[in-house]
């Protein structure tokens, strides 16, 4: 494993800087954080991470002298919609993990400190309830702060691609016998391809924010490719696929990876940890970490799947998932990239038709930018189709 040349490379790292926080947003965090199991008085705090969806801080604690950090995130209420069972699920899973860990059979004997840096732990309240309720309706977590780890956007070796993969992969094996019953939906229908796709269209109809008229191009090419949408999801339901838990959001900011050995010791942003394909979770990590120009790219020119990181994503995926991966779901694994960055692609545009009102955006006209990414970064695996299928059944 090349773990070490991944750790030299890791001051090049690019991701969770802090931008300040504005003032009323750090009070209401002070007015919330007394309600959480936390020894110490709150020393400092700043907006931190790169996710598009809750308001995640990074908070240090002074408890006589010793210093501790934690991450409080105030939950996206626009996009989940029940927050209680949400938290359930993260707990239940967070304990099963947890569980392995203690037992040595996810990682073999781990101190007491290491397996808390294996996987995320949450911080109750002082009343035992895994998140608080404020005021104005709402809800913050708590977890432990990962130290000595760093996120990024996008990868900066097939080393660390691997990495990610493994770690995801490892991630679905060790949750394969979660015990029933099953996980909430936090997000109904998430990956459903051609639901989104309907979305798209409903957007267009209504074209709240009078904007359909400027992206024909990039509506045109949505429509164009709709019969991409159902691939995934007729596989499921005809049963040729297998439904399994999994993350169903496996960016590569959601891997946290060691700073010293640059193995991906952590996976987190365990919302929409629910029952799935196995092909959500690789074709998200393709269309997130394949393209290594990002999902922010301006210069569409510099968009493209870099084959060495999808075959280093593919032999990290497959070898984590060796017990179980079916056959029709290695057929399926180069397709599932195109398929998934198509849908992220059409929830992009479908946003940006409907005023950005899910994703954070940081510039007007964000979602539109990303969702041209996405859609060139379909068009180049559509170009190196048949190089992706050889990569895959070459692997493993
Ligand atoms: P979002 O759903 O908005 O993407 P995440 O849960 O992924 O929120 O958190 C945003 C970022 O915060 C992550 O990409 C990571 O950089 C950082 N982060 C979150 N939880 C932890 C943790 N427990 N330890 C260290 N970093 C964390
Ligand atoms: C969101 O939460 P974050 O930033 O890790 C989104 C994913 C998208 C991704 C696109 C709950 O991920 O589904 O693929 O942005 N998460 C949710 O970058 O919608
Ligand atoms: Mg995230």
């Amino acid at each position: 494993m090349a773990c070490a040349r991944i750790a030299a490379q890791m001051s090049t790292k690019t991701s969770a800087s802090a931008p300040a926080a504005p003032r009323a947003l750090i009070g209401e965090l002070a007015r919330v954080v007394p309600h959480f199991n936390i020894s110490g008085a709150l020393a400092s705090s700043q907006l931190y991470g790169h996710g598009h969806i809750h308001d995640t801080f990074l908070a240090t604690y002074d408890h006589a002298g010793s210093v501790t950090r934690y991450i409080h995130q105030r939950i996206n209420r626009n996009v989940f919609k029940n927050p209680p069972v949400l938290m359930e699920n993260i707990d239940r899973v967070t304990r099963h993990l947890r569980a392995k860990l203690e037992s040595g059979v996810a990682e073999g004997p781990l101190s007491a400190a290491e397996i808390s840096r294996r996987t995320l732990t949450i911080i109750p309240t002082h009343d035992g309830a895994p998140f608080h309720l404020d005021p104005s309706g709402d809800y913050w977590r708590t977890y432990i702060f990962i130290e000595k780890s760093s996120t990024f956007d996008t990868p900066i070796s097939p080393a660390m691609a691997f990495e990610a993969a493994r770690a995801f992969g490892h991630f679905q094996t060790l949750l394969s016998d979660l015990p029933a019953p099953p996980l909430h939906e936090t997000i109904p229908r998430f990956h459903d391809t051609p639901s989104r796709f309907r979305a798209l269209t409903a957007a267009i109809a209504n074209d709240a924010a009078k904007r359909a008229g400027a992206v024909r191009d990039e509506i045109a090419f949505a429509l164009r490719r709709e019969p991409l949408t159902h691939e995934l999801i007729d596989g499921l339901a005809s049963g040729e696929l297998p439904l399994r838990v999994t993350h169903n959001d496996t960016k590569l900011n959601n891997v946290l990876f060691d700073e010293n050995s640059g193995v991906g010791i952590c996976v987190i942003d365990l919302d929409t940890v629910m029952p799935g394909s196995a092909l959500y979770d690789f074709g998200d990590l393709v269309r997130s970490a394949g393209n290594p120009a990002g999902e922010d790219e301006m210069n569409l020119d510099k968009v493209n799947v870099s084959l060495p990181i999808f075959e280093a994503l593919a032999n990290g995926y497959i070898e984590a998932t060796s017990a179980s991966i079916a056959p029709a779901e290695r057929r399926l694994l180069a397709r599932s990239a195109q398929i998934i960055s198509f849908e992220i692609g059409l929830r992009f545009l479908t946003d940006h038709l409907d005023g950005d009102i899910y994703f954070k955006i940081h510039h007007p006209g964000h979602n539109l930018d990303r969702a041209r990414v996405m859609f060139r970064l379909v068009q180049s695996m559509e170009r190196h189709q048949a190089e992706m299928q050889a990569i895959v059944d070459r692997a493993g």
